[in-house]
């Protein structure tokens, strides 16, 4: 067989058994960035199925460019434990630690995948999946096809748990509002920046908003209308990490999940 044929063929094969696998899992997320990927590194290390959608080509989401684009950023002392699980470098200033954000990308986005989560970069979640008034998973199509406002249909992937994690926009849990599925306390916006009460905002807000579907990082500050917090990254990777033992109960409890999602 000549090799540009079986270079294509690997390509196709390998990536439809991998697509088929992320079809039906534990944890469906929207957006992979800081928040997603603490989520996903910590649930797959416990062998649950997890697979993350994210509508750029880059996943990372907010990660890269540091603080205006100066590559570096900021977390807090006591998540020094979690860095080092992991193997990250970092500088130690008092209550903070600096980190390289490249690195700091790149160490999540590799154990993430190292342990087993499915991240398809280029597919935007358009729309959910509702069973009897609780989100049972995602509907998803290509990035490009949806910007280009083609009218190709999108396909669905069903999950125990879903989670919005699609920062600034919160574009799921928006998708239920505008349909008044869900009734939020007040408008969805993020106040002006305070990086000290937004680091406890974004964990204090990090919930099941609505049956099946939690809302972690970035995407729970606006939701709550919280303030910004900028170029410290703390908050989005405790937000992660409290979501990741909130699912994980949950999934302890097959129970409690009400619907069927085979
Ligand atoms: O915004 P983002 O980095 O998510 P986060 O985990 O972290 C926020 C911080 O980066 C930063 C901050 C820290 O103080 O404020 O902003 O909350 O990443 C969100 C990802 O979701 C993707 C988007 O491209 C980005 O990479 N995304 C957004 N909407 C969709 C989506 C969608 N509908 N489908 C798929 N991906």
């Amino acid at each position: 067989m000549k090799k540009d044929l079986l270079i294509s063929r690997l390509i196709v094969k390998n990536f439809f058994e991998k697509l088929n696998d992320a079809l039906n899992v534990d944890v469906a997320i929207a957006g992979c960035g800081p928040s997603a990927l603490a989520l996903s590194i910590q649930l797959s290390k416990l062998g649950r199925k997890v697979a993350i959608f994210e509508a750029r080509n880059e996943p990372g989401g907010g990660i890269w460019g540091g603080g205006m684009m100066f590559n570096e950023l900021v977390v807090e002392e006591h998540l020094s434990n979690f860095l080092d699980e992991l193997g990250v470098r970092y500088k130690s200033f008092g209550e903070f630690l600096v980190i390289d954000s490249v690195h700091f990308a790149s160490a999540l986005l590799y154990h993430s995948t190292k342990n087993g989560t499915l991240i398809f970069n280029n597919v935007l979640v358009e729309d959910l999946v509702v069973y009897e008034n609780r989100v049972s998973g995602i509907v998803v199509n290509w990035a490009p096809t949806v910007k280009d406002k083609r009218h190709v249909d999108p396909i669905s992937v069903l999950a125990k748990y879903t989670v919005d994690a699609t920062g600034h926009p919160a574009s799921l849990v928006n998708l239920l509002a505008k349909r008044a599925l869900l009734k939020l306390d007040g408008p969805m916006y993020e106040f002006p920046m305070d990086a000290e009460k937004g680091e406890e905002f974004v964990v204090q807000n990090t919930k099941e908003i609505f049956p099946g579907l939690y809302v972690i990082g970035m995407a729970a500050v606006s939701v709550g209308s919280g303030p910004r917090m900028g170029p410290i990254f703390g908050g989005m990777i405790e937000s992660g990490l409290m979501a990741a033992e909130l699912i994980e109960e949950k999934l302890k409890n097959p129970e409690y999940i009400e619907v069927m999602t085979t």
